[in-house]
């Protein structure tokens, strides 16, 4: 082959339509895959993450061969790796000379200024082409954004569906509402038995996988085995399928809802997959609103899996890069206080806590109101350090990447974002915990009790949370309200809470040093 076109695809970037590959003639083209120690370790992954990201890139360079491309895959263990993107691109133009380097523009800003600089660095020319899988460009974002203090997503989200014509009659929404979030607030039912995603069963690919994370990555968080996430793009889409069939009907109302040892209850479970590449964000909006059409799944639940994703993952893509790089560093409330070890190891009598911190160890993997509601609350209302809080969502969760993780912990758990994309923090009691999930019954707190021993530790860092940070939540019309609350009740009352309060954050053994970075 006389001087390739060099196509380097990242481990998020396995979708056959990627805008790199278009119209690539094999004949003359190289791709380049590489397995880095950098990525691997710029944060300490979830074991399961990497087995996800390494196993989903072996088996789409396998199905790139069969079509007859040169696949250039660096294992993790070559000996000579120089262990990062940039080292291995500047490798590969040594073996392959091309004529020019073609690739995707990088979900994540580190990634992305770093390719940036390959065109000053290297001897030939290297064009970044946009990620067309997501449905908004940044142009389009920043148009949004224009002179707008609040980036409220609602109002993106119905650029989005005009966009696509999702849901649409005409030029008004379908049924008449843009948005039936109102109809899906309901606590789970007793006897409910919401049918579990498919687990896959690791082929060889996979199980060597397993092996070389089990050797290499022994001291990362999580559990190795037993791992049944897809990684491929045709276990994906019998992923997809399954939740099609049988759980998008009740996606709807039971999306806020939290069960005891059940995590996927109706939710997909497709974030992996979607965000490595291996099924598109437009093709399961349009499956969705296929069965709305047919009549397999009512509005409010289609409606509900649309917004999730034209609106909020297309939104968080768009304020990720509108912000950057300040959004890493983001800290408007002033939070400072160490991760508690517990984030790590479970060990903590807060049922609630405990369990959302069960399954994203097992699956690497909580849902939506588990990360929001349960552990982004904690977080919020204990003052917890937003990179810290940042690192350990990062590692934690195999669908987690910089671009989707930060928007949602910088700005919609933690507020560090001073209200840009939440107009309010989302800060709860223990009441709303006990309302959403059966999870209170039988915790060694109560969550009727206010203040001192035994009171649900929510209920005093509620008010902690609202008292120390008065000043700048007061004007705010959405919560201004609750310090009316707060001064009615006096100061022997507040008091009880202010010093239930502290006596819990005083008990919290902060993180041992190592987990998130080495
Ligand atoms: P479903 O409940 O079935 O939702 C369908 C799809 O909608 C998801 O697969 C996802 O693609 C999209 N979606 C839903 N909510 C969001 C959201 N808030 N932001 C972006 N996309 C959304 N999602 C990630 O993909 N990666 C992350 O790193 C991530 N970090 C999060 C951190 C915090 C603090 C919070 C509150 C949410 C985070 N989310 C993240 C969003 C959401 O929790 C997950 O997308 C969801 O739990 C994945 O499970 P699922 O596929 O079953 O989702
Ligand atoms: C997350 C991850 C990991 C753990 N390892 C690799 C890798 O070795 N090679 C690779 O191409 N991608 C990996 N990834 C995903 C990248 O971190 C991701 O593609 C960039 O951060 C851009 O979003
Ligand atoms: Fe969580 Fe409080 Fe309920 Fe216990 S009582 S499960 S700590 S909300």
């Amino acid at each position: 082959m006389t001087s390739p076109v060099l196509v380097p695809i990242l481990g998020d970037q396995l979708s056959r339509s990627l805008s790199s590959l278009e119209n690539l003639d094999p004949e003359s083209a190289v791709i380049l895959m590489m397995e880095v120690w950098d990525e691997a370790t710029y944060v300490k992954h979830h074991k399961q993450k990497i087995v996800l990201i390494f196993s989903a890139m072996r088996h789409f360079a396998e199905g790139l061969r069969a079509e007859g491309f040169t696949v250039d895959y660096v294992m993790l263990d070559d000996p000579d790796s120089t262990g990062s993107f940039t080292g291995e691109v500047a490798r590969a133009i040594e073996r392959h000379s091309p004529r020019e380097i073609r690739v995707t523009e990088s979900g994540e800003w580190r990634v992305q200024q770093a390719m940036e600089e390959w065109a000053d660095r290297f001897p030939c020319p290297v064009s970044i082409c946009p990620d067309t899988r997501f449905i908004a460009t940044h142009a389009e974002f920043r148009d949004f954004a224009a002179g707008r203090k609040h980036l409220t997503m609602e109002y993106f989200y119905r650029e989005m569906r005009r966009k696509t014509g999702l849901l649409m009659d005409g030029d008004k929404p379908e049924g008449g509402d843009w948005n039936y979030d109102a109809e899906n607030r309901e606590p789970p039912k007793d006897g409910m038995n919401p049918p579990p995603a498919p687990k896959f069963d690791p082929d060889d690919i996979t199980r060597e996988v397993i092996a070389l994370v089990g050797k290499r990555f022994a001291d990362h968080f999580g559990d190795l085995e037993p791992f049944g996430w897809p990684v491929t793009r045709e276990q994906a889409l019998e992923a997809a399928d399954a939740f099609f069939a049988r759980r998008l009907e009740k996606f709807g109302p039971y999306q806020d809802a939290m069960v005891h040892g059940e995590d996927d209850l109706y939710h997909s479970m497709l974030s992996t997959s979607i965000n490595i590449g291996l099924l598109l964000p437009l093709e399961l909006c349009e499956r969705a609103e296929a069965a709305y059409k047919k009549g397999t799944a009512p509005l409010n639940s289609v409606e509900g899996f649309i917004r999730q994703i034209i609106g909020w993952r297309e939104y968080v893509r768009g304020f990720y890069w509108h912000q950057m790089p300040g959004l890493a560093e983001a800290n408007e409330l002033d939070a400072h206080r160490p991760l508690p070890e517990f984030f790590w190891t479970g060990e903590t009598d807060m049922r609630c806590l405990a369990d959302c911190i069960r399954t994203t160890r097992e699956d690497a993997h909580a849902h939506h109101i588990q990360r929001l509601m349960v552990l982004g609350n904690f977080c919020l209302i204990a003052g917890i350090d937003p990179q810290a809080v940042a690192d350990w969502y990062l590692v934690v969760y195999a669908d987690a990447f910089e671009w989707v993780e930060l928007p949602n912990v910088a700005g919609m758990i933690l507020y560090a974002d001073g209200g840009r994309l939440a107009t309010k923090p989302y800060a709860a009691s223990g009441n709303y915990i006990n309302k959403m999930s059966d999870y209170c019954g039988k915790c060694r707190y109560k969550v009727s009790k206010k203040t001192g021993e035994g009171a649900c530790p929510f209920n005093p860092l509620y008010w902690h949370f609202m008292d120390r940070n008065r000043d700048r939540l007061e004007s705010n019309h959405r919560i201004g309200r609750i310090y009316a609350t707060w001064d009615r009740m006096g100061e022997a009352k507040q008091a009880e809470y202010l010093e239930s309060a502290e006596k819990f954050l005083d008990s919290l053994e902060p993180a041992s040093k190592g987990w998130a970075r080495a």
